[in-house]
């Protein structure tokens, strides 16, 4: 894989030239605004800055150091988004990404006994059968990782195969790595975010099952649109099952000073929408329900498709990460043939183990777009970082 920043006037100028030099299926992973440093950059405006990552044929082989100075992963530097200096390769990027990655894995790695049983001593008898045999000790590992943080095991397996050329190859354990990090993040592809029309308002429906933590994520997302980019946001709801959660919302409304309103049938949703026609961005509330109540679907499924052709509609399916797999698996079935949707996973902060956020990604082909990680509205919500948890399903922190 190939990762390179373009930096341009517009955010569209930047994409344009990451794909007219990787190809139109570059994956654009950040972009960024980026001020101008220093006094004299006042005088200056902003530039774009696009990360985009593509993949290559044969990927690109990453000089990691032979000994790393220290095993301990300092706590920041694992979770941290990679700044990318523009003077160094873009490889060695990746090899300063995983440095610290490999190193925890080396130390977990001495700590197995599973590789002494494997690889008998009077088995290594050159250097490269060697190389090979800790090949796939240490794919084993990752793999191992993998399980725990519950990928499952099909995927994983999936995964192994695919770098099973290189695994039984005299390539390095760093070069492995690398190679398992860049697919893993091809896989979960671009999060999609919420994207504004400069034609017509936006209206965004957040569906799921109860308790998933949808009206607090919508407080966070209006937030965000209103203070942080100042745009007109309006809040409807249609979870008119608990008077609680009419004025759960109707709260965050009154403390962004965004119009409310609550309805109760279709035609209440097409009326309270034209009244805020000329806002940006209306994000509607459901019910709560169950995938296995087809009534319920039902409903949905007709509040979702009831508005016309004047207005841009996307929805997204609200999932918790702390629900069991086997569940997960039923709503995302469920909402299959419903209509085009995006994931967004809340709870990330009650769970250690992040393999379902892959696991559904793969399972249903739908992009993920935001996660959230706390009850702090709005700060505890974020577009999904790949490139974080990629490197904990690998073993990192
Ligand atoms: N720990 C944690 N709790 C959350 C998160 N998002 C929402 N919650 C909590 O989950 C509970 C249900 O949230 P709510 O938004 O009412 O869920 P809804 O029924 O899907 O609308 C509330 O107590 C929220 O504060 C999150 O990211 N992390
Ligand atoms: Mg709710």
């Amino acid at each position: 894989m190939i990762i390179k920043k373009f930096q341009a006037n517009t955010e569209e100028a930047a994409v344009q030239q990451a794909r007219d030099e990787l190809g139109s299926n570059a994956v654009i992973m950040n972009i960024k605004v980026v001020k101008p440093k220093g006094i004299f950059g006042l005088f200056k405006s902003s530039t774009v800055e696009v990360t985009a990552a593509a993949e290559e044929k044969e990927p690109v082989i990453p000089q990691l150091p032979k000994k790393p100075e220290t095993v301990q992963l300092a706590a920041d530097e694992a979770v941290k988004v990679p700044v990318l200096d523009k003077k160094k390769e873009d490889t060695s990027v990746i090899e300063e990404r995983l440095d610290s990655l490999q190193q925890l894995l080396e130390k977990q790695w001495g700590d197995k006994t599973f590789e002494k049983k494997e690889q008998p001593k009077e088995n290594v008898k050159s250097e490269e059968s060697k190389v090979k045999n800790e090949n796939l000790s240490f794919i084993k590992l990752i793999y191992g990782v993998m399980l725990e943080n519950e990928v499952d095991e099909k995927y994983a397996n999936q995964i192994i195969d695919e770098t099973e050329r290189i695994m039984k190859s005299d390539k390095s354990v760093d070069y492995i790595l690398s190679n398992l990090y860049q697919k893993m993040i091809l896989k979960f592809g671009q999060p999609k975010e919420i994207e504004l029309s400069e034609e017509k308002p936006k209206v965004v429906f957040f569906v799921g099952p109860t308790g998933v933590g949808k009206t607090t994520t919508i407080a966070k997302l209006a937030s965000k649109f209103k203070l942080e980019d100042k745009k007109k946001v309006a809040l409807i709801t249609a979870d008119t099952y608990r008077i609680a959660a009419t004025e759960q919302l109707r709260t965050y409304a009154n403390i962004l000073d965004a119009p409310f309103s609550v309805i109760y049938s279709l035609e209440e949703l097409e009326q309270n929408i034209e009244k805020v026609k000329e806002y940006d961005l209306v994000l509607v509330d459901t019910a709560g329900h169950s995938h296995r109540n087809e009534e319920q679907k039902e409903n949905i499924n007709q509040l979702l498709h009831c508005l016309g052709e004047e207005y841009e509609k996307e929805t997204y399916l609200v999932l918790s990460a702390t629900t069991k797999y086997k569940d997960l698996l039923e709503i995302v079935d469920s909402y299959s043939g419903f209509t085009d949707y995006s994931i967004i996973f809340t709870k990330l902060d009650e769970t250690s183990t992040y393999g379902n956020i892959l696991n559904i990604k793969l399972y249903s082909g739908v992009s993920l777009s935001y996660i959230t990680n706390g009850q702090n509205v709005p700060d505890d919500l974020e577009v999904l970082d790949t490139q974080s948890i990629v490197k904990k399903l690998l073993g990192g922190k």
